[in-house]
């Protein structure tokens, strides 16, 4: 907690600001925290959004609701805070999650710090004044020493380029940027393209609201309910007395989820028993089935027990017989991709206004001005198209900062092949910029608030500690980029993550992206020790100069 003001600055140039961070969803609004009350620095936050909240902001789609159960989906650093709040459901919804952000950016007065409305544009690296120039579409340079990124790995919208879209009369979303007066969908005849986490979310919503649903599925998807239901006051209870021991199993466990995966082989139990613990854990609900067995995602026939039981779940809980074939036609692992959590999900395809559409068999040719064309010529008329088609993940939301570093090397260059960085934390070539939950680092497959402190916390360190050795700059090696980039795939290899070839993971659900497996995937509790030994032998494998 050292006040770390007086260190060196840059050669010529005097910053306007210590450190510009972009973003203010949770990432963000922690960075700045620990930048400004904990080592004293000047810091700026912008954020192209109107409010805090990153992807909460954003994502308001019907049924949008979090996966991740909410006593672990909130900061964890503070005991004061994360008592002083109290959730009212098991997994929180997007109105409740945006209510919680702000609650807690005015409770550590974040707010006089970011600057809402203000979409970054460039963020160029001066070397001979060692620092950081950003510009904002108001056309607006704001300079400092260090760069933080806090854009999240979700927030870059892809909406296929299908052609026609443009002809189409009537009105079409896509559910990461909902508008926020909302979508009346009544008497309306709704398509949805896409069955991922936010479709799977959002088909249930809109088939209570809708005239009909046609949902266009190009990948089955599993589903595990969410089994989501108003927290009891002795489980508020529990979670305030057990704030350690909760914290300490996050921290402790690869997923960073409040519970263990546990430690039996699928092999071990009988088939019998083997039904009966994925049938407690369907009861149960959540993320969490895929944690009843340790070796689910690294032994594929494993996997396929617990593939076999979900789908044969769906066979049952799918009157249609057609139908249920169609959605039970799953072609990867189990949680291979990130597996899906519902309310009510594969009933409303029970109901009379929902239809399903297989569009890998018949592929969508274009939109029409009427709706939506298939290959073989059927027409679906639609009055509104939602777009719950995914994101240009990880490196999507980094690149559109056009980002150039030393020697005008562009970050769009240095990643043309795919993301290299260290520790998902810097990269080569563009020195005193970090990136929180970057590519490279296990993000995406944790619980993102743990992520995201553990980030948080180790680029305050480190800037602590720049300044404090008067450090003007820093950047990893090549060598340890290309060690780093090396065990990322022994990592995801060592996985059946993978073997979903068409995954957002690897960048494949956009076209043209190079196909690289980007998230770290062998584990939150590794990887945090991997990144505390490297800080304790001075930052290991970073030019610091
Ligand atoms: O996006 P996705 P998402 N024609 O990419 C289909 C997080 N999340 O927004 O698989 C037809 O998973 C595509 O098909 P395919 C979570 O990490 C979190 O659902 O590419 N279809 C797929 O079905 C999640 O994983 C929460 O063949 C097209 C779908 O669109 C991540 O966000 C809640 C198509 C996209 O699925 C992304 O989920 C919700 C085309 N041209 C989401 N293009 C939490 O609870 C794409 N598709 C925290």
């Amino acid at each position: 907690d050292t006040m770390v003001r007086e260190a060196p600055r840059g050669a010529s140039g005097t910053p306007d600001v210590d450190a510009i961070v972009i973003g203010a969803g949770l990432a963000g609004m922690y960075q700045l925290h620990l930048l400004r009350d904990r080592l004293g620095l000047k810091v700026q936050v912008l954020e192209q959004g109107g409010g805090v909240g990153g992807t909460w902001y954003w994502n308001r789609y019907p049924g949008a609701r979090c996966d991740s159960e909410s006593h672990s989906y909130c900061f964890s650093f503070s005991r004061e805070i994360y008592t002083e709040w109290e959730w009212t459901e098991r997994y929180p919804g997007q109105p409740e999650i945006m209510r919680y952000m702000n609650w807690v950016a005015d409770r550590l007065d974040l707010k006089r710090d970011i600057r809402f409305d203000t979409r970054v544009t460039a963020c160029t690296y001066d070397a001979a004044a060692n620092l950081w120039r950003v510009t904002t579409e108001a056309g607006e340079t704001l300079t400092a020493t260090y760069l933080v990124t806090a854009v999240g790995c979700l927030s870059t919208a892809n909406v296929p380029k299908i052609p026609g879209l443009e002809s189409f009369e009537g009105r079409w979303y896509h559910t990461g940027q909902w508008p926020h007066k909302g979508v009346d969908f009544s008497g309306a005849r709704v398509g949805q393209i896409g069955t991922g986490s936010t479709g799977i979310q959002a088909v249930p919503v809109i088939a209570e609201q809708a005239k009909h649903l046609t949902v266009f599925q190009r990948t089955a998807n599993y589903s595990v309910p969410a089994r989501n239901a108003p927290l009891d006051e002795p489980f508020k209870a529990w979670v305030k007395q057990n704030y350690e021991a909760v914290r300490e199993t996050m921290l402790s466990t690869p997923n960073g989820h409040p519970f263990r995966i546990e430690d039996r082989s699928c092999w071990e139990v009988t088939e019998e028993e083997r039904r009966k613990l994925y049938e407690a854990a369907w009861e149960k609900g959540g993320l969490q089935f895929r944690a009843t067995f340790r070796d689910l995602l690294v032994d594929r026939k494993a996997n396929d027990t617990a593939a076999d039981f979900l789908k044969a779940k769906i066979r049952e809980i799918v009157q249609d017989p057609a139908t249920a074939a169609r959605l039970a036609d799953i072609d990867h692992p189990y949680a291979a991709k990130r597996p899906p959590i519902d309310t009510n999900y594969f009933e409303a395809f029970n109901r009379d206004n929902v239809s399903l559409v297989d569009v890998r068999a018949n592929p969508i040719e274009r939109i029409t001005p009427k709706g939506i064309r298939l290959r073989d010529g059927t027409e679906h008329e639609l009055d509104i198209i939602v777009f719950a088609t995914g994101f240009d993940a990880m490196t999507g939301p980094l690149l559109r900062l056009n980002i150039t570093g030393r020697d005008g090397l562009t970050l769009a260059e240095a990643w043309e092949a795919g993301p290299r960085s260290y520790l998902g934390l810097q990269v080569a070539g563009f020195p005193n910029m970090f990136t929180i939950t970057g590519p490279g680092s296990p993000s995406v497959l944790c619980n993102m608030p743990i992520a995201i402190e553990q980030h948080a916390e180790w680029i305050a360190d480190c800037i602590g500690h720049l300044r404090r050795n008067g450090i003007a700059r820093m950047e990893p090696r090549p060598e340890a980029v290309e060690r780093w980039v090396e065990h990322v795939n022994e990592a995801a290899n060592a996985t059946l993550l993978p073997q979903a070839g068409h995954s957002w993971y690897l960048g494949a659900n956009v076209p043209g992206k190079p196909r690289v497996f980007m998230p770290y995937a062998g584990g939150m509790a590794r990887y945090r020790e991997i990144c505390a030994d490297i800080a304790a032998r001075g930052y290991e494998g970073f030019v610091l100069e």
